[in-house]
């Protein structure tokens, strides 16, 4: 079973998510345990003291090495990481590559940042990976962690209830995926394609592929000129 560790100062934001979602189904088929740990536990002092000023000046404190040091020890006595993930958004910007990539880890330790960011010795001492969620800035890398966490557990095989169903998503190919329809077949003369209702199976692929490649084309034409 593969195992998510994941260290934060604000556990309560991870909760929802991962109380629900395909993670529940992930947890209740034992098929990924994710765990939420609880920095303030290793806080220095009688006040569990986290941050302190940053050497040189400036605005913003800065999360201390020392509780972050002792919190991974703690792990790090129980399980052996394959990657120690640093959410910050100075990292490599998450996309279905590297969701693939991590799904096929066995045990990950993500490391949710917070205030201006964490001392610079965390990364350089603990930190194998960095990954930011994309180009704007959050206040904190729970809502981060929780995006690469659902993005990974969804990939692991046997979560999502119809096997192939990942496989089709947009971006797996490295297309967008193509429209879908329910019914009714015609709502108030809007149709839905007659290809879809022709039972003709190779041809609907076909048409699936030629959406998918006229969407992308349409919409993100930066994901057909990449490699
Ligand atoms: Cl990983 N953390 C924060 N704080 N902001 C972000 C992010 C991460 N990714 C995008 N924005």
């Amino acid at each position: 079973m593969m195992h998510i560790d994941v260290i934060s100062v604000m556990p309560e934001l991870l909760e929802g998510p991962f109380a629900h979602s395909i993670l529940k189904r992930a947890a209740d088929k034992g098929l990924l345990q994710v765990e939420v740990h609880n920095l303030r536990d290793y806080g220095l002092g009688k006040h569990r003291q986290l941050d302190d000023y940053q050497y040189g000046g400036g605005a913003g404190m800065v999360m201390m090495i020392e509780p972050i040091a002792k919190c991974i020890a703690d792990l790090q006595a129980k399980r052996t990481y394959d990657e120690i993930i640093y959410m910050t958004p100075d990292g490599e910007t998450l996309d279905q590559g590297i969701a693939n990539q991590l799904s096929l880890k066995g045990n990950l330790l993500v490391l949710c940042g917070h205030y201006k960011g964490i001392d610079e010795r965390v990364r350089q001492l603990y930190v194998t990976r960095e990954i930011s969620i994309g180009d704007y800035v959050l206040s904190g890398g729970e809502l981060a962690a929780a995006v690469l966490v659902d993005s990974i557990g969804r990939l692991i095989p046997g979560v999502l209830g119809d096997e192939s169903s990942a496989l089709t998503d947009s971006f797996q190919d490295g297309l967008l995926a193509p429209p879908v329809y329910t019914r009714p077949a015609d709502y108030d003369g809007h149709k839905v394609p007659d290809i879809l209702l022709s039972g003709n199976f190779p041809k609907i692929e076909e048409w699936r592929y030629e959406q998918s490649l006229k969407r992308t084309k349409e919409r993100r034409p930066d994901l057909l000129s990449e490699d």
